[in-house]
């Protein structure tokens, strides 16, 4: 996926010279794009580092020279490292318990005065001891922290998660469901079988939220349900840029909807929407790694599914179960709590997360993934088990590669 520097989240590391910026930035990206070394000064002009930042997307990191770098030769990378200030989005201060002071301050007030959201780190945990009265005078006016070593890894996982919860909410939330994929002027057909648990003469909050999308962005919508499909694609002179179905309806959709109509369900809309469809394509692929007496966790947010009560409890269990040939072992979960220990799970398959916003479904994907356990959703599940997935994906090109690749 390629996008422009100006989408990317500029995040900006600042702090003293030697505090451990650049480790920092590499214990992030687990990747060595930047100079270390115990020579104060070693990083220069600010290097700027574009990468995918789980789960955040693309974000470009800014590490910058220490700060506190005096001296004729000092200033010009002074000037250097103020000027990243104008172009971050989220910041952060590296620093330890031993060398914190009024600099420090001095960032946050540079922070404050421009508005940008920031969390100091502290590290080189492992040399330099937690001072409660430093903490205390952070809580106690609500400033972000986190302890860390980028040399052991303590507290990297912490700092990912907030910048998680940091980043304004812009890079977080996604323009829109299904417009960028109809366009201005062109037509989606959205089917909504007329299910015997929906809420009565209502339509449920995805179909709604899709519908407001494509007014919002100049589009028009046809609603139908499965049965009426065929007959309203015929009355098109212009076939429609999408069909979206209830992934329920699948399969019927599928039949009546011709090749070249690209074709999706609205689960696997809200993958991309209030998640990571790549990593949830990666995560229905290791169903086929699933053995009996695997233990799986069906997530799901409400306490009532407003339709289909039983897609978490009997519907996907079922199918697992008769995919694997042998029985699993099946927890489900409703609510925002995610189980500690959620490594002993081989899979996580989760609701489309319609009710929540992007950070918090985006926060599970990462520890998720930081417990290395795929993760997935129902929409993705039920096109796999269907044999339909490659169709469902065509619209998503990346996705699509994703799975070719790992199919082959
Ligand atoms: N013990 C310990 N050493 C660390 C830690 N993080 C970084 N270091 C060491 O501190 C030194 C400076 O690290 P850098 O990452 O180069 O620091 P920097 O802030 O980028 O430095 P400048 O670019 O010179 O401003 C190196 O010797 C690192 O190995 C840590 O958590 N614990
Ligand atoms: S958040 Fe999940 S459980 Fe709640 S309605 Fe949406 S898909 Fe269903
Ligand atoms: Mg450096």
């Amino acid at each position: 996926m390629k996008a422009p520097k100006s989408f990317r989240l500029h995040i900006g590391i600042f702090g003293k010279r030697n505090t451990g910026k650049s480790s920092i930035l590499n214990a992030l990206t687990s990747q060595d794009v930047s100079i270390v070394s115990e020579i104060a000064g070693t990083t220069t002009d600010p290097v700027e580092k574009p990468m995918e930042l789980l789960p955040l997307g693309p974000v470009l990191f800014i590490d910058t020279a220490g700060i506190d770098d005096i001296g004729i030769l000092g200033e010009k990378r002074v000037n250097k490292t103020l000027s990243v200030f104008d172009r971050t989005d989220l910041g952060i201060i590296v620093t330890n318990f031993s060398e914190w002071n009024e600099f420090e301050q001095e960032i946050i007030t540079a922070f404050r005065s421009r508005d940008i959201p920031f969390i100091i780190v502290f590290n080189k945990i492992d040399r330099f001891k937690e001072k409660p009265d430093i903490i205390s005078q952070l809580e106690s006016v609500k400033i972000k922290y986190i302890v860390t070593s980028a040399t052991t890894g303590f507290g990297i996982s912490n700092l990912r998660e907030a910048l998680l919860q940091s980043a304004p909410a812009g890079f977080i939330d996604r323009p829109g469901i299904l417009s960028d994929l109809v366009g201005p002027g062109e037509a989606a057909v959205l089917v909504v079988p007329i299910d015997k648990e929906a809420p009565k003469g209502r339509l449920i909050l995805p179909q709604v939220q899709s519908i407001r999308d494509l007014l919002d962005n100049d589009s028009f919508c046809v609603l139908v349900q499965e049965r009426e499909l065929r007959e309203a694609l015929s009355r098109f002179n212009k076939p429609p840029k999408l069909v979206v179905t209830d992934s329920q309806a699948f399969l019927k959709v599928a039949a009546d909807t011709s090749p070249e109509i690209p074709l999706t369900s609205f689960s696997i809309l809200f993958a991309r929407f209030q998640g990571d469809l790549n990593e949830m394509v990666r995560g229905a692929m290791a169903i086929d790694k699933l053995k009996t007496g695997d233990k799986v966790l069906i997530a799901e947010v409400c306490s009532h599914h407003p339709i289909g009560e039983d897609i978490g409890t009997v519907k996907i269990p079922r199918w697992l179960t008769q995919y694997v040939g042998g029985k699993l072992q099946i927890d489900n979960l409703r609510g925002h709590d995610f189980p500690e220990n959620i490594s002993e799970y081989k899979i996580i398959i989760h609701c489309g997360a319609c009710m929540w916003n992007r950070r918090e479904m985006l926060s599970r994907i990462m520890k998720a993934k930081q417990a290395n356990v795929p993760i997935t959703n129902y929409g993705l599940t039920i096109a796999y088990s269907l044999g339909i997935f490659e169709r469902a994906l065509q619209p998503f090109p990346a996705a699509l590669d994703i799975y070719l690749d790992k199919k082959a």
